[in-house]
């Protein structure tokens, strides 16, 4: 295990928004700790990225994995957080994502955590043996992940929790019954009105075994501070977010 070490990718873009100091202590309201949290998440830069899990680096940051089906947002997700347009490679074509990429967080030279965009599955034209092959990585990625916190797993709702999305919350279960943490986006939420949104947002609830689930959109910019927030609280348990 190699410790929080600086690298010469942490010489790469610097925040522009102030970033979250854990020595400042005074309760601070919501509004100041989700500017903190964003200029936190502002930080993000390309770390490495990985065909393979043996090719992945161990380190004991605290890790959160982005995870869904093929064009279910994740890209664009970390994209609209960290607010960088081309950090992670988003497209409309589904399967564009093929390798793990990660991404750095914290202020130059201390990175504190990292977010894992992983390539989405379920995408039809994939050939049958790389499908498994893919799942297989994954399950494995999710199940022996030392250092992984959390898992936010982003869900088209117009096609709902799809069979896979069920295999992967089998699959991370256990870890999360020993303290994972675990959140449900359904994304694209422009594309519903109020009543669809309530109504996927209940189905999804009960699906996710009484996980969390929260409506999001890159587009309307939709349950952006809630998930910054979280994913703060994820990686910083011991500390207060300092405004
Ligand atoms: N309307 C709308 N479109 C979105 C939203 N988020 C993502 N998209 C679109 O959905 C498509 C897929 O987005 P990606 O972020 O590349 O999806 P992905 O999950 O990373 O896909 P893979 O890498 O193939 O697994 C792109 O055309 C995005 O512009 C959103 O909140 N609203
Ligand atoms: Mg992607």
């Amino acid at each position: 295990m190699i410790q929080a070490t600086p690298d010469p990718l942490d010489q790469a873009p610097s925040a522009q928004t102030p970033v979250a100091d854990s020595t400042l202590s005074p309760a601070p309201d919501h509004d100041a700790q989700v500017k903190s949290a964003m200029g936190w998440l502002h930080t993000a830069r390309f770390l490495t990225t990985a065909a393979q899990l043996h090719h992945l680096p161990a380190y004991e940051l605290p890790e959160i994995a982005f995870v869904g089906r093929s064009n279910a947002g994740k890209s664009t997700c970390i994209n609209i957080l960290t607010q960088q347009k081309r950090l992670a490679f988003a497209s409309k074509t589904p399967g564009r994502t093929q390798h793990i990429n990660l991404f750095a967080l914290g202020r130059q030279a201390q990175t504190d955590a990292v977010l894992a965009d992983l390539p989405g599955y379920g995408y039809a034209a994939v050939p049958k043996q790389d499908k498994i092959r893919w799942q297989q990585v994954m399950a494995n990625y999710l199940m022996s992940r030392e250092n992984l916190v959390g898992v936010v797993l982003l869900c088209d709702p117009r096609h709902g929790l799809t069979e896979l999305d069920d295999i992967l919350l089998e699959v991370i279960r256990p870890r999360v019954e020993e303290g994972l943490k675990f959140l449900v986006l359904l994304t694209k939420a422009d594309k519903l009105n109020k009543t669809e949104a309530n109504k996927a947002l209940s189905i999804a609830k009960l699906q996710a075994g009484g996980g969390e689930v929260q409506l999001f959109s890159a587009l309307k910019k939709q349950g952006i501070d809630t998930v910054a927030l979280k994913m703060w609280q994820w990686t910083h348990k011991q500390e207060a977010l300092g405004v």
